[in-house]
């Protein structure tokens, strides 16, 4: 009889001993869902979970949960055999979610030739840029996209993209006008205002003029070289004197100069 008792009581402390349950838990970065996996639990009947966040007892053997703030959650697990139950518990990290961002140490156009620094937000374990690069910083010379993944040493991660890279056309020859006098006397000669190589300037070229106090005179979103300025503004022909002229493209830096219209 005494014997039996002792075998009774001493039954499911045995028992539990060799039945070690615990549990694993990956992905603990807030937006990451976590999976709960039991371990060392084969034979068991029920599991019963508690997230620790206030939520509902799941009764589900491997449960896949998602923590909506980052914070650390006290998980426990309680697992029903034909002996008795056991509940394990552990506590669950959740990492807030990392954020990244790129900066500049330039600006992001810049002739052929230039380049500009990118430095990713400091403080990631690792750094993985589109480039193949693993450091913070990169220096780029080509146009276009960059992205950077940061990696903290919990391994959250978190992804960011530069704005465009843009590498502008080099100058191919300095702006040339033909005459910077303008002679608006139908002779055929300096009549009207000629860029040189306007096709090498760019398309669309915009063309501003204005007087010497500062009244815009012309201007042409697109300065086509067979439709040039030819002094007149409104139908008539405007007075002597100096004149400033602003031409532009998108992708190259503006010139500016001075034509003096003589009558
Ligand atoms: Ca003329």
């Amino acid at each position: 009889m005494k014997r039996l008792l002792l075998t009774l009581a001493l039954g499911p402390m045995l028992w539990a001993q060799a039945h070690s349950q615990t549990f694993n838990a990956t992905g603990a970065c807030l937006g990451d869902t976590v999976q709960f996996v039991p371990v060392g639990t084969t034979g068991a009947l029920n599991f019963y979970w508690q997230f620790g966040d206030g939520s509902d007892t799941w009764e589900i053997e491997s449960p896949r949960y998602f923590y909506a703030q980052a914070g650390t959650y006290t998980v426990s697990m309680t697992v029903y055999f034909p002996e008795g139950s056991q509940t394990v518990s552990k506590d669950i990290t959740i990492e807030p979610a990392p954020a990244i961002a790129i900066a500049y140490d330039g600006p992001t156009s810049f002739l052929q030739g230039g380049s500009v620094g990118l430095e990713a937000t400091a403080g990631f374990a690792g750094y993985l840029w589109s480039t193949g690069e693993g450091t913070a910083a990169i220096v780029v010379s080509q146009g276009g996209f960059y992205s950077v993944v940061g990696t903290t040493a919990s391994g959250c991660q978190a992804t960011a993209t530069s704005q465009e890279i843009r590498v502008l056309q080099a100058q191919v020859a300095p702006i040339e006008i033909v005459a910077n006098i303008l002679t608006p006397n139908g002779d055929g000669i300096n009549d009207r205002f000629e860029i040189q190589d306007l096709d090498a300037f760019g398309f669309p070229c915009q063309v501003l003029i204005f007087n010497q106090w500062g009244r815009e005179v012309y201007s042409s979103a697109d300065y086509q070289a067979d439709t040039p300025w030819d002094g007149y503004l409104e139908g008539k022909l405007l007075d002597a004197g100096a004149y400033f002229f602003i031409l532009r493209t998108e992708d190259r830096p503006q010139a500016t100069g001075t034509i003096n219209l003589l009558r």
